[in-house]
């Protein structure tokens, strides 16, 4: 066993704060993600927040301020269930740092991209209760958690527009998988926010307030921002670049792992491609000779509107090296980018690039 109730095969890109992304197999052909594969990422030390004295205050331009309790939560609102994909905004950056180097950034690979029945709450309803003002435009989230990695240093927050806030699959879990939410991932409560970057899903949530700008977090105004390619990150400010929200289309080759050996014939690849808000994966394109040629890979249906999908293609392997090239198509019609260098940004977000993998296929035995 690893780390925080972790599988002993966890990628541990960083103890402290915890970052921590499974084996790529491990996620191979499962709809959801046991907890103890989730992929985990943390800006600063995980806090332990104690259930009974927790409280959630509700606060900004809504017409009567909030102070919930766990069981006011349970108590005085619908319980609803979903499972929903999270995906991290810096999910396949080892693939932009191989273009070039992203100085203090781990460099995850395509683990840092789970999927988990959540139960909970809507958002919705709490704001409903809480009434909205004239101008309302933004729900921000807290957290205790303080961040040594903002600048400066501060509890880590981010927020959503009132549209999304307001629409029923965005919640105030409590629970994950039908167990009590563990404590690396937000226990009591967190927020997710099926469809849009890891980032906005605020783990121990302790306050939400309802404003006319989006959060002045450093996380929400200055991190999880796509900035232009010659921009130094150290000099970036509040507002620069491109706010990430809704997920983009990405898609990524979970097993053959790549590298490994495999035996010649009949093989299945299989893998997960994921679509974010109002999009769904339409089709998968998989080839085995470097982008030559292309067959369809078998799509599963996602489990809902919020889920990754996972795909295989039945296919014979000759020996030798086989270069495998996965890529996705949504239902707008959208392709990823086939190169990481074209979507190469200083802080290493939105690695949406073909998946490929090299499989050295053996002979057959004597
Ligand atoms: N309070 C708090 N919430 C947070 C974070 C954090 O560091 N602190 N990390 C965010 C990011 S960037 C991601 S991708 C997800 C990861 O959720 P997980 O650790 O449950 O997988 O949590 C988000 N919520
Ligand atoms: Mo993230």
């Amino acid at each position: 066993m690893g780390t925080w109730g972790k599988r002993g095969d966890m990628l541990v890109h960083e103890h402290d704060p915890y970052n921590a992304e499974p084996p790529l197999g491990a996620l191979a052909g499962e709809p959801v993600t046991s907890a103890d594969t989730f992929y985990s990422r943390n800006h600063g030390p995980v806090p332990e927040v104690d259930p009974a004295t927790w409280r959630l205050r509700v606060d900004g331009l809504v017409e009567r301020e909030l102070e919930l309790t766990l069981e006011d939560l349970r108590a005085g609102f619908a319980e609803r269930t979903l499972p929903a994909t999270l995906q991290c905004a810096g999910n396949r950056r080892a693939g932009l740092v191989a273009v070039r180097d992203i100085p203090g950034e781990d460099p995850w690979r395509g683990g840092a991209t789970s999927t988990a029945t959540w139960t909970g709450v809507a958002l919705a309803d709490v704001l409903a209760a809480a009434g909205l003002r004239e101008g309302a435009e933004h729900v921000c989230f807290s957290a205790p958690d303080v961040s040594q990695v903002a600048d400066p240093p501060q509890p880590y927050g981010g927020s959503v527009p009132v549209a999304k806030a307001t629409s029923p699959e965005v919640l105030l879990a409590w629970g994950m998988n039908g167990e009590p939410l563990p404590r690396v991932h937000g226990a009591p409560v967190r927020v997710v926010v099926p469809g849009w970057i890891g980032a906005r899903s605020v783990k121990w949530l302790t306050g939400i307030t309802v404003t006319a700008e989006p959060s002045d977090n450093y996380f929400q105004a200055t991190a999880y921002r796509v900035l232009p390619p010659e921009a130094d990150p150290r000099a970036a400010g509040p507002g620069d670049g491109i706010s990430l929200g809704p997920a983009a289309l990405s898609c990524e080759l979970l097993d053959p792992a790549d590298g490994s050996p495999v035996p010649c014939g009949r093989a299945v690849l299989t893998g997960y491609a994921y679509a974010g808000q109002d999009r769904a994966v339409a089709r998968v394109d998989v080839s085995t000779d470097g982008g030559a040629t292309w067959a369809q890979a078998e799509v599963d249906a996602p489990d809902g509107p919020w889920t990754w999908q996972h795909w295989r293609l039945r296919t014979d392997l000759a020996p030798g090296d086989v270069d495998v090239v996965a890529r996705a198509w949504d239902s707008t019609g959208a392709l990823q980018p086939e190169h990481a260098a074209d979507l190469w940004n200083p802080k290493g977000y939105g690695n949406t690039s073909w998946a490929r993998a090299r499989l050295a296929v053996a002979p057959p035995a004597p």
